[in-house]
């Protein structure tokens, strides 16, 4: 664990250090354009300053070749940096298909965590050590944020819309975790671990943790407690449509528009169903808003994409 305030956060993800040199480059040329400036600034106000016998200043108006130098050489400097940033950018927004889906659900004041597997937990994560994770986020109340400062990584959690986020732990180790979006009384209490393990540790732990059942097989339950089952049966002239091989696809809807069957539209359908109702069907479906939690609504989700998973038993898309 760290102690006191380092200079700069632990280099323990793969983001850390293309993060880490642009920030310093762009240090660099902040100082190197500071210097140049306030030494210019400096030297002229000495070299040039009224003297007995000085006959005042010759005003110069119009210089091309010199409007011209100093309007490419600052625009290449940004370029360079717009290009080198937006690569950055995208390596740290694109998880890698293989990536493992983690939940996370903020509410004040604390992170619940599920893993793949089923296991829970509060203000931990516990993650295996060079294998990209992917978690889908969501709040249950105000605007979080979580943040993993030795990763290199922040993204806001926000109420009402799923954000995600990834990363590849390089270094085994315990690592902040942070809320960085001021949320209320005890926000500073909203913190917690990140423990990077190897990936036999991490087994090890995973099988010491409370197991509980996957997010799938949760969310199957919960299908047919909820009475799901009733409606969307999969069978020819039922209420509601047939979810196998949904998921990724895009649903025709009842007012001529068309909507990506993923996690925002499930969980908007399951909360308000009038909202986007899929052509040829009734608006019959009641709203399951204050029945079923965010971590609910991420279990029904996962089993929902399961349907479409060939590999989980469910059919092509
Ligand atoms: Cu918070």
């Amino acid at each position: 664990m760290q102690t006191g305030i380092p200079l700069f956060p632990e280099n323990a993800s793969t983001f850390a250090t293309p993060v880490d040199t642009l920030y310093v480059a762009l240090v660099l040329v902040s100082i190197v354009f500071m210097v140049l400036i306030a030494g210019l600034v400096i030297g002229f106000a000495i070299r040039y300053r009224t003297r007995p016998g000085s006959e005042g200043a010759k005003q110069i108006h119009g210089a091309t070749s010199l409007e011209l130098l100093w309007t490419a050489v600052p625009l290449g400097i940004v370029m360079v940096i717009f290009v080198w940033g937006t690569k950055v950018w995208f390596q740290i927004s694109r998880p890698p298909a293989q990536a493992e889906q983690y939940y996370v659900t903020g509410k004040q004041w604390m992170w619940k965590i599920q893993h793949p597997t089923g296991q829970r937990e509060i203000n931990m994560l516990h993650v295996p050590i060079n294998q990209p994770i992917q978690l889908r986020m969501i709040s249950e109340d105000v605007i979080h944020s979580f943040y993993i400062p030795a990763f290199r990584v922040k993204r806001d959690v926000l109420p009402g819309r799923y954000s995600t986020m990834w990363f590849e732990a390089t270094k085994a180790g315990t690592y902040h975790l942070f809320c960085a979006e001021y949320c209320g009384t005890k926000h500073s209490q909203m913190i917690g671990s990140v423990i990077v393990m190897e990936p036999a540790d991490y087994e090890r732990w995973l099988s010491g943790a409370v197991a509980g059942e996957s997010p799938r097989d949760q969310g199957e339950k919960l299908f047919a407690a909820l009475r799901c089952d009733t409606c969307h049966t999969g069978l020819q002239g039922a209420r509601g449509p047939d979810f196998k091989g949904l998921w990724g696809q895009k649903v025709q809807l009842s007012d001529g528009s068309s909507v990506t069957f993923d996690e925002d539209y499930v969980r908007e359908s399951i909360l308000i169903p009038t909202a986007k109702t899929v052509v040829g069907f009734q608006q019959l479906m009641p709203t399951y808003a204050g029945q079923v939690g965010e971590d609910q609504i991420l279990s029904l989700i996962a089993y929902l994409k399961s349907l479409s998973d060939p590999a989980q038993g469910g059919a092509k898309p």
